[in-house]
């Protein structure tokens, strides 16, 4: 049977060979497989095409190969309520924001391309704290692939441009980069399913202009707010002046969609300090198994206290969604 192959997939397929990276070449590929017409006659295409993206995917979550084998700095363990990535170009002030913000080191300095390997921080927000990770700038030539690699498997992108340069043009143009890389970025008002779908490739997006302290800044802003403010949250910071931590939080944690949860052992009251931080839709399972997977095998029910109860101290089962707040006694 002929493929019967269309125009769409013959520009995916050109955009294919003239792509220079990796992260280009997946996402060419991508769309190949999307937009082929799928029948008998392209099964083996359809497979060819998913294991050339398996295969480059592959490689990028690998561990550095070499002598020492070191472990790959841009393969970073997810901890806290979710992990937000500083995406933007040389100088944007992305070190600046994470040193300031989460008192770790990072080094900032006036030249390009400072920053070579992510360095990570904890933010806290109310009673939990999210990951920020610091990385190098999106068109560093020697670091695109592995940060391809790095975005594919974080939270939410936090799009970071100076707001004494054109942050306009700036944020247009990171949309357009990652866009090239296959991303889909989602806004206030993004369809949840969408963001089920593939979580490696749609992230939800916050915009963040720095540097309000200096003059021309606030100009900035406003023209920043002005273009996005209807489709994504617009924070403004200064790592000089302190300024916007607590807006970026804020915003940040609201696009993460978690709830929190606590658990109790019986006859004790819960520890309110310290919340198991899910997803939101998680069941009284994904409680279960998040404390350990151990506690799934001997399961029997809940008792439950919170919002999503019809009465203090229920009983329920493994499927019972929770909410946040909601404090969980597993009865095994
Ligand atoms: N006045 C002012 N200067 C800032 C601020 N944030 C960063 N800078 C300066 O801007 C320059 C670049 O800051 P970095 O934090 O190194 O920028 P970066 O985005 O990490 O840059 P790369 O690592 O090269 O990608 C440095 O000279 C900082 O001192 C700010 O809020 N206010
Ligand atoms: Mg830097």
């Amino acid at each position: 049977m002929p493929a019967n192959l269309t125009p769409v997939y013959y520009e995916a397929e050109r955009k294919y060979k003239t792509a220079r990276s990796v992260p280009e070449r997946v996402a060419a590929l991508q769309e190949m497989l999307a937009v082929m017409p799928k029948h008998k006659g392209t099964d083996h295409l359809q497979a060819d095409l998913k294991s050339r993206i398996a295969k480059l995917l592959d490689d990028l979550d690998k561990p550095t190969s070499g002598p020492k084998r070191t472990t790959n700095p841009f393969n970073i363990r997810k901890e806290g309520a979710g992990q937000i990535a500083l995406v933007g170009y040389a100088n944007a002030g992305k070190s600046a924001l994470l040193a300031n913000f989460t008192g770790a080191a990072a080094k900032v300095a006036s030249y390009s391309y400072t920053t070579l390997v992510p360095s990570l921080g904890m933010l806290p927000y109310g009673n939990v704290q999210m990951q920020l990770v610091d990385i190098p700038a999106i068109d560093a030539p020697a670091t695109q692939t592995s940060l391809f690699g790095l975005l594919r498997n974080t939270s939410l992108f936090a799009l970071v441009v100076d707001l004494t340069g054109d942050p306009v043009s700036q944020a247009t143009s990171l949309m357009a980069h990652l866009a090239d890389w296959g991303f889909e970025l989602l806004g206030l008002q993004h369809d949840q399913d969408t963001a089920e779908e593939d979580q490696h490739r749609g992230k939800p997006v916050v915009l963040v202009g720095t540097k309000a302290d200096i003059e021309g800044g606030l100009d900035g802003y406003q023209a920043l707010e002005m273009a996005f403010e209807s489709k994504f949250p617009v924070v403004m910071t200064s790592a000089n002046e302190r300024l916007g931590a607590d807006d970026f939080a804020d915003a940040v944690y609201q696009l993460l969609d978690v709830v929190r949860v606590y658990t109790k052992t019986p006859g004790q009251a819960a520890v309110l300090s310290n919340p198991l931080v899910l997803s939101r839709g998680s069941t009284i399972y994904d409680v279960a198994e998040d404390v350990h997977k151990d506690l799934l095998k001997g399961f029997k029910y809940a008792l439950l206290w919170g919002s999503s109860g019809k009465f203090d101290g229920q009983r329920v089962g493994r499927d019972h969604e929770v909410a946040d707040g909601d404090v969980v006694e597993l009865h095994i």
